[in-house]
């Protein structure tokens, strides 16, 4: 495999319009917000990367603001002029900065589409190479919807039986206090049969054990991120007393993380978001902690625009992500996005991996200007 060498790298802050905003228990985003990372190599091969931030410090501690401090004044100097052999060197040669993991993941994935172009071949089989033999890419992963707080369990069955009638087979809910028993025993009367899972963002805590208890009752898939977003510890008690699988989402960081909180017992699955862990390196390693503990494993999403899902995308293709994904077609998001063609959803619920090499679809630069444009008429003082 050849080997690149890193010439310039350019940032793009931008703001998409968002189809339908997701509203969290910690609150909604007015638009998708992003930095688009541009790379180019030396051989005049381009890679892109996102950096997946938010606003507001409501999910990440990180923001649209951190990233843009941290990746000019520290990433950038530690990867320009380097010569990489294979993408999974980049996490040493920016090891010296600590945390800021959306930013590290958006700076390797670009270096992954670039090395994954230089060398001809799809994402999907460059993070194959490094899994044991027989973890061959499917060429399609298996997918679901993420569905925000509504007004009533009226709305939010009518998104359900929308997002059900496109082809999604797993609706993910989102809760918060207050909005939690009597959403899921609606939902579940009105729709018996579904792949029903919630998610709470770290909206409760261990005192709200007895309320968890009683979502047991409705066959969930998982509840995601119970309590806080930093613990593994109060998680280790409360799963014992649920028959529902807990799955940490927020408290996930690394694969030391992983391989904690599941000898531990405190969850029974793993959210992978790429993202929050800092990059595609650090996620085949989790994935392979997953393998090795049996262990359930997805990939989550942060609301990517096209260049994000599409590495994500390729990534749960491979055959250890076992449960489906929050990585939804375009349509759900972004009218347009800033990549062609779009992800569609396939009857089936499965969308199919990008064809071509690296993230496999194409950035238009019209369209990242206008989500600049966008991104400086709307928030020009925090980047
Ligand atoms: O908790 O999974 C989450 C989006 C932003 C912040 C946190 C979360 C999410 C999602 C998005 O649920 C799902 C998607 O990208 O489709
Ligand atoms: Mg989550």
């Amino acid at each position: 495999m050849k080997s690149i060498t890193i010439d310039t790298v350019a940032l793009h802050a931008i703001a998409l319009p968002f189809v339908e905003p997701l509203r969290t228990s910690f609150g909604e985003e007015p638009f998708k917000s992003a930095i688009l990372i541009e790379l180019k190599t030396t051989d005049g091969v381009t890679g892109w990367g996102e950096v997946s931030t938010e606003i507001h410090p409501g999910y990440s501690s990180e923001t649209m603001g951190t990233a843009a401090h941290v990746l000019p004044q520290f990433l950038l100097p530690l990867v320009i002029g380097q010569t990489v052999a294979s993408p999974t060197d980049v996490p040493a040669l920016i090891a010296s900065v600590r945390g800021h993991h959306m930013a590290k993941h958006g700076l390797e994935a670009a270096v992954w589409d670039a090395w994954a172009k230089a060398n001809g071949i799809g994402l999907a089989e460059a993070f194959a190479a490094h899994l044991p033999e027989g973890h061959t890419p499917k060429g399609y992963a298996t997918v679901g919807v993420s569905i925000g707080i509504k007004p009533s369990i009226e709305a939010t069955c009518a998104v359900i039986q929308k997002r059900l009638d496109q082809g999604y087979r797993r609706i993910k809910l989102k809760i918060e206090p207050g909005w939690d028993v009597e959403l899921a025993r609606g939902v579940r009367e009105r729709f018996p049969d579904i792949t029903l899972m919630l998610d709470a963002n770290s909206a409760y805590t261990l005192a709200d054990a007895d309320m968890l208890k009683q979502l047991d009752t409705f066959g969930l898939l998982m509840i995601e991120q119970p309590l806080a977003y930093d613990d593994i510890y109060e998680h280790r008690k409360l799963q014992p007393q649920l028959k529902t699988p807990i799955c940490l989402d927020e408290s996930i960081l690394s694969a030391d993380d992983a391989r904690m909180a599941l000898e531990l017992g405190a969850c029974r699955i793993i959210n992978l978001k790429p993202a929050r862990v800092g990059g595609y390196s650090e996620s085949l390693e989790i994935y392979k902690v997953c393998v090795d503990h049996d262990a359930p494993l997805w990939v989550g999403g942060m609301m990517e625009t096209g260049v994000g899902r599409a590495s994500n995308l390729a990534f749960a293709s491979l055959p250890g992500v076992t449960l489906p994904c929050d990585i939804s077609a375009t349509d759900r998001y972004f009218n347009p996005d800033v990549t062609e063609p779009p992800f569609v959803i396939r009857p089936d619920s499965t969308i199919p991996v990008a064809a071509g090499a690296g993230i496999g679809v194409e950035v238009l630069a019209e369209r990242v200007h206008a989500g600049e444009h966008l991104w400086q008429a709307q928030y020009p003082y925090l980047t």
